[in-house]
């Protein structure tokens, strides 16, 4: 007989939704969204209306495999676990012996959003003592930015937006990301308030604003400039505010002299006229909120745009009135769970103590030292894993890759670099997946991986203050495992034997509710009711008028980091004459959701998005076959022309599958593995390219 259990999405999704799962017990039979989900309220994405397609999929991997063919050509043999774990344990032990943890580097990113299942690999990968990974692909540089102005400050609550009267949509494709803002935007919009978009792709938002602002990629700080100069000229600046909530502004007020609407037209593409009237409107504003997305911050002078309209978002004092701010970066009075219970950092120690007495212990017997092991290296970043991986260098070569909720060959920049390094025939590589992405295809070994529903965990919402568990609703299918069961498995092969590993995951959720931080602490006998049964909780707004930083204050200038006084920064560039961004599609989510085809029909074939000019100047019209190209990669796409993109940008919705249409390249081959200015982030919307017509005779199924 069918009955429900709540859940909860496990995607990289600001929201968390609380979903009800359908099942008789062995199948999931249909999901929908739960009306007690205290911000979702019912209200879920189209990509998870259908969930128990991806997970009762056809195409799912059932079992481990192993590779017969060539690196990347798809070709394996079914083996057991056992097999698998004996074959990657021995692998692992025979290059921790020659060349130490620094050659193992395991790649995670956001597979699985929780804290069990997304963290545990750090655990294993800690009492190994492997390689770290500085994970910064995708909103590291708006965090770092952000916390540089606001310190631990939590931001608006999307739901707090309700209470503003104007919103300013600062880069960011809320139908696609933020769905539950929709509903918000409207009802301020009926009130009669503003919502005005700035964007460099006005896609998907155009039909949903009251006003649309078309900048050149990289130039959201010169524009931010620009409106804070007029906002002080014409003295709608809350001067008596930021005297005494901000640390630095009046020096700050002192260079804002040139950078006139006039100044940033020319870097921005906005005309003066749009920049003062924009500036006024803001101004005259009693509670504006800025909804910032990530795009802006991925640019090699994200972390100062980012700065810069953080900063914004202050001037006018509207962080002293209910719905006024900024919105967008962390909310929440989290962490919730101490996640150093999942991850283990002490593990780490212990490794490296082992290392060390092993090579004492080699050096009395008269061994000369190892030359590759040097202590540890530093940490891959992730942006630069093509790199890392072809790296010869000796004792800084990865021997070993094991990737896990992850799809590097479609989702990290410099594509072309990223296989290349997958396809070395000596890289020992290990993908845990659910299916064959086009990462798990160069795997040596590739395990079967779980769905969230066939797991237990506990997830913090990262754009709202909700906190929720979930516990399994079906058994895994298959031979599937969970990471946390995986890596009980690798680590009893390894030899390891901390208590740690002998746990469940059911074990490690009860620990860290018997341990909770921050936000967790103190909430009510009904919430630990909802926790211990599976469902989301509430938890408090952030106190928006009380700065959690070093001076109490706004940091307007900060002098801990290299450009203490904000100013107008240029970001990487190149000298062709079009910017490439990414944007978010509608129908897919990166590169989760490839695996369905209703999902990803609908989203028709890869496009490129050209301003009507451009896509004139080069004799291009809409549909037409088109090559985008720079020093890196030349890749095809359907051009589509529409006035929704800026000038001089080449905007492409949606990761594509590298096999797709026979096309063995995407997007993110025209990425270089350029850095931003904080936090080492990504730069994938800081792009120069070139397109022209694709030549006569290319395969037009896209
Ligand atoms: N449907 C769907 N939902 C998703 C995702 C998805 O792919 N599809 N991705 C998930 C992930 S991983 C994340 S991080 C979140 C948030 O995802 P993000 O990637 O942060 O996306 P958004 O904030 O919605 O949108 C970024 C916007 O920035 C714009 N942009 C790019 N460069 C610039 C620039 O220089 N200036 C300005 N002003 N705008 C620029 C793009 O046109 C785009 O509309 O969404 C999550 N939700
Ligand atoms: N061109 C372009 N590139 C982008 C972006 C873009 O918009 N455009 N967005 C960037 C951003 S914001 C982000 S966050 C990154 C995301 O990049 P990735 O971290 O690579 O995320 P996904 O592409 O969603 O791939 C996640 C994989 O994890 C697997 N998975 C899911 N759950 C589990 C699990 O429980 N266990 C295991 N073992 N595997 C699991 C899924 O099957 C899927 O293949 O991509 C970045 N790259
Ligand atoms: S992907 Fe986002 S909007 Fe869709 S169900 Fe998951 S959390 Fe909700
Ligand atoms: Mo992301």
């Amino acid at each position: 007989m069918a009955y429900t259990q709540k859940t909860i999405c496990p995607y990289d999704c600001p929201a968390a939704c609380g979903l009800l799962a359908e099942t008789d017990g062995t199948r999931l039979l249909a999901v929908r969204g739960d009306k007690d989900h205290p911000m979702a309220k019912g209200l879920i994405c189209r990509k998870m209306q259908s969930y128990e397609k991806s997970v009762n999929s056809p195409d799912r991997i059932l079992t481990p495999l192993k590779r017969v063919g060539e690196k990347g050509e798809g070709r394996f043999v079914p083996i057991t676990w056992e097999e698998a774990a004996k074959e990657i344990a021995g692998r692992f032990r025979e290059i921790l012996k020659e060349d130490g943890g620094n050659a193992i580097l395991p790649v995670y990113f956001s597979g699985v959003m929780s804290v069990i299942q997304r963290r545990c690999g750090d655990a294993f990968f800690n009492r190994m003592g492997a390689r770290q990974l500085e994970k910064t692909l995708c909103s590291s540089a708006k965090g770092a930015a952000y916390k540089s102005v606001m310190g631990d400050t939590g931001c608006l609550d999307p739901r707090e937006l309700k209470d503003s009267d104007f919103i300013l949509i600062w880069g960011s494709n809320v139908k696609a990301t933020r769905i539950h803002t929709m509903p918000v935007l409207s009802r301020v919009r009926r009130e009669g308030k503003r919502v005005v978009l700035v964007e460099s792709c006005a896609l998907d938002m155009a039909d949903y604003c009251d006003q649309v602002v078309l900048l050149k990629p990289g130039t959201d700080g010169a524009l931010a400039l620009a409106m804070m100069h007029v906002l002080a000229e014409e003295g709608l600046a809350d001067e008596e505010y930021l005297e005494k909530h901000a640390a630095g502004y009046g020096d700050f007020k002192e260079t804002l002299g040139t950078y006139t609407p006039e100044w940033a037209r020319e870097i921005t593409g906005v005309p003066a006229e749009i920049i003062r009237a924009l500036a006024r409107e803001y101004g005259a504003a009693d509670a504006p909120a800025i909804l910032m997305g990530s795009g802006p911050s991925r640019q090699g002078n994200g972390g100062m745009n980012v700065r810069l309209v953080v900063i914004l978002s202050a001037f006018t004092g509207a962080w002293n009135k209910p719905g006024g701010g900024f919105c967008g970066s962390n909310p929440g009075a989290g962490p919730y769970v101490d996640e150093a219970r999942v991850t283990r950092p002490d593990f780490r120690t212990k490794a490296r103590m082992e290392e060390r007495r092993q090579k004492l212990a080699l050096a009395e017997k008269g061994f000369p030292e190892n030359e590759g092991e040097k202590g540890e290296r530093e940490p891959v970043n992730i942006n630069q894993l093509g790199q890392a991986l072809c790296c010869e260098e000796k004792g800084n070569r990865i021997r070993a890759l094991y990737v896990y909720g992850s799809n590097p060959a479609l989702t990290v920049s410099d594509q072309s670099a990223v296989l290349k390094g997958l396809s070395r025939p000596d890289l020992f590589t290990v993908v845990h997946e659910r299916f064959m992405t086009d990462t798990a295809r160069y795997g040596d070994i590739i395990l079967p991986a779980a769905f969230s529903v066939e797991q237990t965990d506990c997830y913090k919402a990262y754009g709202y203050c909700t906190f929720g568990t979930a516990y399994r609703v079906v058994k895994p299918a298959g031979q599937c495992k969970s990471n946390w069961d995986t890596f009980r498995i690798l680590a009893e092969a390894m030899g390891y034997e901390d208590e740690y590993f002998d746990r469940t995951e059911e074990d490690v959720l009860k620990d860290l509710l018997a341990h909770p931080a921050s936000g967790l602490s103190d909430i009510s006998q009904e919430d630990w009711q909802v926790l211990k049964e599976g469902g989301v909780i509430s938890t408090p707004f952030a106190d928006h008028k009380k700065f959690l930083t070093k001076s109490g204050k706004i940091q307007i200038v900060n002098e801990s980091l290299a450009d203490p006084m904000p100013c107008y920064m240029e970001n990487h560039g190149g000298p062709e004459p079009l910017s490439l961004i990414s944007v978010p599609s509608l129908y897919t989510l990166n590169s989760t959701f490839l695996d369905r085809e209703d999902l990803t029909g609908r989203r028709g074939a890869a496009q490129v998005l050209l301003h009507p000019d451009d896509g004139a100047e080069r004799g291009i019209r809409d549909g037409d076959l088109v090559e985008v190209f720079n020093d890196l990669a030349r890749v095809r796409f359907k051009a589509r022309i529409t006035d929704r993109v800026a000038r001089g940008v080449a905007a492409v919705p949606g990761v594509f599958r590298q096999t797709a249409g026979g096309r063995s390249l995407h997007v993110n081959a025209l990425h270089h593995a350029r850095l931003s200015d904080m936090a080492e982030a990504t730069t994938l919307n800081d792009n120069r390219v070139e397109v022209c017509r694709a030549p006569a005779g290319y395969c037009d199924s896209l």
